[in-house]
Order: C-alpha cells, then structure tokens, then sequence
C-alpha cells in the first residue's frame, strides 16, 4: 500500500525538520513525499537530501500553477500548494500533513492497518495539540493530553488517510480563493463519499506557533475578511456534503458561533460585528433543533435567536453568558473595582511630571539597579517625588519617598499619574503608557540562558509568552545592558533596537566598587548573625521553567546536601538563597541552622556578593555581576543536560567559557570547596577572559552614567 505524502512548506526550516524526522520514524519503505514550496527563500535541499528513505520530491508551486505569476516571496496559499501536491500523488492513499506538524512514531503503521480492516473509508488520526518541538513533545508526552476528534467528523484534512480512488472520482480539489478554511469542503466532500473513522491509536501532532510575532500560523493571522470567508467556505462545504457529514457540519457550525461570541471578552471583538452576524444567521437557517439543542440551555436560546435573525437580543445574551463565565463578575471584585478607578479617573488626571515610580522583581524587594539608580537620584535630585512598589518588611528604604504595595489602590493611582516608571522587569501587560510617559527598562541579568525569542519551545506558564513579552518591551524607552554581549543578546531576543539600548553597565554592581565596601560587609554580616571569622558561602540556583505550581509561582527542592556540607561548618556559613518566582520555603533542620542561613528573602543579593568569599551557582545569571568580586565561582549543575537540550539551551559555552567548574554531585561539590585554591588557580587565566569580556564597564558609577544620560543629557525622545 502507497501512501503519498503531501507537504505544503512555505517558511519555518526547524519545524520542517522535525517534520521529516517523524516520517523517517515511521519506518515505512513505500512513502511518496511531495513538498510543494510555497515561495519560501529558505533552502531545503539539504534537509531532504538526509531523508533518503522519504521519497522525497520537491515541487514549486509557481512552476506547477497553471496561469499563476510568481510574486517572489508572496505564497500561493496553501490550497495552492495542495492542489500541485495532488496532481503530483501516485500512491493509492493521500495524507496530508503540514510542515509544522509532526507524527507520532507508529502513526502511519497503525493508520495502514487501519486501512487494511475498513477499506474505502477515510480515517483520521486522533490529533494532539501542543507548543512544543518533537523532542520535547517525547520527553514529556505522558504530561499531554490528547482530545480526539468530534465523532462525526473533522473539519481539516491533516492527519487523514484518504483512498486515492476518491480523489479520482470526484475530481475534488481545493478553493484556491480560500486562504484559512480550504480544507472544509475538501475534507467533507471526502467524508461523503465513503464513511469516516477515527483511528485512537495514530496520533498527529499539531504544533502551535508560540512565535505569532515572527512566525504566525494561519489561525494566529488577524485578518478583517475571515468571518465572510467562514462563511463562504461553509455554505461550499454544505453543499457538497450528504447525510451524516451535513449533521457534523451543522453541530461545527454551532460550536463555531459558540466560540466566537461566548468564550472570548467581547463578542464584537472577534470580527463578528451585528451586520455580520445577520449574514451569519442565513448559515444556521437549515441547523436541527436537535443539535442546537445538544449545545445547553442559554447557548441554545443564542443559536435560535441568531437563527431568527434577532441579532440584538443574541448579542445581548452573549455579553451576559461571557459576564456569567467570569470566575469573578465585576460585582464582589475588588480588583475590578480599582481597574474601574485607574481607568475612569486616575488615568484622566494629569501626569505628575516630577514623579518617579520605581519596582524591582515585582514589588518583592527593595535592591537591584532600581535601587541604585534610586539612591544615586535621591542625592542628586532632591526636586523630584519619589515612590517604590514594594510589599517586603523586611525593605528599609532610604530618603524621601512614598510606598505602596503591587495592585493596591495607592499603586493604580501612581501607575497612572507618574511621569518615570524605572522597573527591572516587565510591567504589566494591561499598562498602557500615556503621553509624555517615559518607561526605563533596566533589566536583571546578563543573559545565560536562551530568552524569548532565541527559545525555540517555551516551558514557563504561558506559550502566548512571545507575543506578550513583545507588546510589552515595544513601550520601552531605553534598555540597560551591562557588557557588549548581552546588548547583542537583548537585540535578537527581545527584537529591541539598539540604538534604545543603553550599554553603560549595571547599576546594581555599584555597590562591589564602593570605597567602603569592607565597612558595609562587616555591617551586613553582622545582622545576618555571621560570626566575624567565619567565611560565607553562598549558594544562589535559578528557577526551572517546568517545575511550577502556577504563572510565576515556581517549586524548589534544595538539591545541595547539606549533611555532606556540614564537615565545613568549623570554616565557612553557607547562605543560601532562592529565585524570586520560588514560592517553596526552604526547610532548614535546627540543627543546621548554626551554619545554614536562608538569605531567600534579603532584599538585595549585591549585598550578600559583597560578605561571600564563594559563590555557587548554576544557570542562574548572578555569577556575572558576582564575578565583579573576582572571587571563586562553582557551578553545581546537577540538571545540565536537561536544562541545556529541553528547557533553555545557553548563549555561552558552559563547558569552555565560565570562570570556574561544573559540577555535578553534591560530593563533586564539596571537593572543589576543599581544594578551592587549586580550582582558583586552574581557572585563573578564564576568569581574567570572562572579566574583560562581561565586567568591564562595571566601575562603581553606573547609576551615575545612566541618570545623567536621562535626565541631563535628555533622552532622544526630549531632544
Ligand atoms: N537572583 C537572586 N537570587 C537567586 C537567583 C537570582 O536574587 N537565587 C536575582 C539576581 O539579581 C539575578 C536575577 O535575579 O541576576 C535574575 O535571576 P536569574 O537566575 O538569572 O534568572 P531570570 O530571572 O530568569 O533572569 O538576562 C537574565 C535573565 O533574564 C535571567
């Protein structure tokens, strides 16, 4: 049995690959692949070349579209594409499968057996969604839920099999004029034409698009002509479907106006205005009251009242099974309240033009570069108002100012009334910055580990994350880099310009160069309750993007053995400190608690660099700003392989560029400690590279320089 494989490929070579990959997985002999290129400039050529076993023939749609002029990287469409793939497919099945999708690794054989047992049937996989690349996908494949396709049918032609005789006979083909539902009436055509059957055991992976910004899918494409296409390649589908594919197509149809008007924020903000919904309502005339029926009670009275041409009375009642779907309606919420306030009044008043708001690691603490931005400006520019989000008591803010805690009223009203917002992350995603605002983005970190958009898979909470973090820095004045390096890193992964991008140094490594850095150390240890000959240790991991409870409440378990650790307690106190997203408290025993400090909570780390003699750390990015210090760094990275080829991946070579070893075990860990000379000595000469390299600029005046640029020079925006 033949099958011809049939890819359309317009852009994306990383997902083409695994594409492929998953096909050669199948270890069947007798594919015809066909990759009909779309006006892609990226060149495949190679790619194929390594999957032999595919059959592979690689076909241009220009070349191929009779009539078609080629409008150099303009793609044809995808019907298009398959339409060529069609003409080209000689095997006795056809399977369609897009190039950003992938199998899983038995898919094909049990569809063929499938095929086999229920000859001239079409039969589809059970597809499953997912934001991940395949080899993320595998590792982790028990954790993804699969949903099966409606009984009655499929409204796409991926991931089905298809008898080459039906193609034959009826002579379908795809509405080239359709550029986002062309499969519809191909697919229920199909389904007409000999029964349809769901094979659980072929899995097809539809991988969304977590790069909307760079790279959309169709579906991600905001396009004002969708609904009318909708409805067009409806009423096609509808004509050429017979008996049980017209139910499926009117129970789609009713879960297509469901979706659209009841499960977004707004029903008119999905493109179904009223003028459009009374078009709508031609579409439903012919729908069975039995599967509106099936659909609830309101959502039912919806559908008949659309159907009735009621477009008013539907809107109406659509706007209030969105308000009931809120987990909290806007009576009772507090927080709705005060977005009320912030919107209709604070925003309306005028903006304070003096007022400088500031917020580090969300309010949690009173440190980094804010901090010393801030007290650099309390010196030197005691005309300017002051205020600090912050909600830790343990927070001992210097000079005058105001405070108030994230999301209070108090923050609304300064959010909307501050001329500076000084922030060193993102601010929220609603904020909106009003004319004559000025946003400095300080950042936290010399990048390490992979960022946005240099991630290929996205394994913190959100997989819109791209897309969101874009919006955001797109309100970004100016962005401070430390070093050369993470000025190109924050060009390519934030998509910033460089030109808005300060490299002037951190001002949160200020405090390594003070000239009274011994007295403060000494000050700092001693409120820590360190004894004063006891040398520190400070133990300083990231966050794991898969480990997490909730959006930015992510799980730690302490992974250092701290009984193993105990034969040093004659010499050193080990300090440990915790990520900011770390919601889990470390649980330190009694008995330990004589040579084990948790430091999770002290507001600023720069302080804890200054009292400790060592630091280890593993991905995280504050053996940069420590290096500062040119003291020993270890870097215990129990997780490596994990962390390098699944969750992140790294900018810098690990294993060749870093001041100091990895490590991989507890006891590894404690030998180096042991033999700390002999590791300062053996790293010597990379430390001195990687100083030069990322600390360079740091001199003890970096608040200094970026102040100055902004409130004295003027800023680009000023002048
Ligand atoms: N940090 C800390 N304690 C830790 C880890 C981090 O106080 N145990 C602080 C440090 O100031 C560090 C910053 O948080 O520089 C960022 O932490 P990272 O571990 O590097 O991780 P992340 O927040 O993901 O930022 O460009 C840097 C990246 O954005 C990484």
């Amino acid at each position: 049995m033949k099958i011809s494989i049939i890819i359309p490929f317009y852009r994306g070579l990383h997902y083409l690959e695994d594409c492929l990959d998953s096909l050669s997985a199948q270890g069947i002999k007798d594919l015809d692949t066909i990759i009909i290129e779309d006006g892609c400039d990226e060149e495949i050529g190679e790619l194929c070349a390594g999957h032999n076993e595919l059959n592979i023939r690689r076909v241009s749609v220009y070349e191929e579209c009779e009539g078609k002029a080629e409008k150099a990287g303009q793609p044809a469409g995808v019907a298009a594409a398959r339409n060529v793939g069609l003409k080209y497919a000689s095997g006795d099945y056809v399977f369609f499968i897009d190039s950003d999708d992938y199998l899983e690794d038995n898919c094909l054989r049990q569809l063929k057996e499938h095929a086999v047992k229920s000859p001239d049937r079409v039969i589809s996989c059970r597809t499953v969604k997912t934001w991940y690349k395949r080899s993320s996908y595998k590792a982790q494949k028990e954790e993804t839920a699969g949903t099966a396709e409606p009984a009655m049918g499929t409204d796409s032609v991926t991931g089905v099999l298809i008898p080459a005789g039906f193609l034959v006979k009826t002579g379908e083909k795809f509405e080239e004029s359709f550029k986002y539902y062309s499969d519809l009436s191909f697919i229920c055509r199909m389904m007409s034409e000999g029964g349809f059957e769901i094979c659980n055991e072929a899995v097809y992976i539809k991988r969304s698009h977590n790069d909307a910004v760079r790279l959309p899918s169709l579906s991600q494409i905001k396009d004002d002509n969708r609904p009318e296409e909708f409805a067009a390649a409806y009423k096609r589908a509808y004509a050429c479907s017979a008996g049980q594919v017209r139910r499926y197509l009117e129970d789609y149809l009713c879960k297509y106006f469901l979706a659209k008007l009841t499960k977004g924020k707004k029903p008119e903000g999905l493109g179904w205005s009223r003028e459009r919904l009374a078009a709508g309502a031609e579409l439903l005339r012919d729908v069975s009251d039995d599967i509106m029926e099936s659909c609830g009670r309101r959502e039912c009275r919806l559908l008949k009242l659309l159907q009735r041409g009621k477009t008013g009375r539907a809107l109406r009642l659509a706007r209030l099974i969105v308000f009931l779907k809120k987990k909290k309606g806007l009576i009772g919420s507090r927080m709705q309240w005060k977005w009320a306030v912030y919107k209709r009044i604070f925003r309306r008043m005028p903006l304070k033009r003096n007022l400088v708001l500031f917020e580090s690691f969300l309010g949690k603490s009173y440190g980094d570069s804010c901090r010393y931005i801030y007290e650099y400006m309390i010196k030197n520019y005691p005309d300017f108002d002051y205020v600090w989000i912050i909600d830790n008591k343990q927070a001992r803010i210097p000079g005058k100012h105001k405070e108030a805690k994230p999301l209070s009223l108090r923050y609304f009203y300064y959010v909307a009334r501050a001329a500076y917002w000084i922030n060193n992350m993102r601010q929220p995603a609603w904020y909106e910055k009003r004319e004559g605002c000025f946003f400095l983005e300080t950042w936290h970190g010399t990048p390490l580990k992979r960022l946005v958009f240099d991630m290929e898979d996205v394994h913190s909470a959100s997989p819109e994350y791209k897309m969101t973090f874009y919006k955001q820095s797109r309100i970004w004045d100016y962005l401070i880099s430390d070093n050369r390096f993470s000025t190109d890193v924050f060009e390519s992964a934030f998509l910033f310009p460089r030109e808005r991008i300060l490299e002037l140094g951190y001002p949160r490594n200020d405090i390594l160069y003070a000239p009274d850095a011994a007295v403060r150390a000494a000050e700092i240890k001693r409120r820590l309750g360190i004894p004063e000959g006891k040398k520190v240790v400070l133990y300083a991991p990231t966050w794991r993007d898969d480990d997490y409870y909730g959006p930015g409440q992510y799980k730690f378990e302490l992974p250092l053995d701290l009984k193993l650790m105990k034969q040093l307690k004659k010499e050193y106190v080990f300090v440990l400190r915790t990520h900011y997203f770390i919601a889990d408290n470390l649980n330190i025993s009694e008995a330990d608690k004589e040579f084990v400090i948790d430091a999770s909570r002290y507001n600023d780390i720069g302080e804890l660099y200054l009292i400790s003699d060592i630091l280890i750390t593993d991905y995280s990015s504050v053996f940069f700003d420590f290096a500062n210090l040119r003291r020993p760094i270890l870097f215990y990275v129990y997780d490596f392989e994990k962390y390098r080829s699944v969750l992140r991946g790294f900018y810098i070579d690990m294993e060749k560029e870093l001041p100091g070893p990895l490590l991989y075990t507890s006891a590894e860990v404690l030998k180096a400690l042991c033999d700390i000379h002999k590791v300062e000595a053996e790293y010597a000469e990379k430390y001195r590279e990687f100083c030069e390299r990322f600390c360079s600029l740091d001199d003890g005046h970096a608040a200094e320089r970026i102040v100055k640029r902004i409130f004295e020079n003027g800023t680009e925006k000023d002048t």
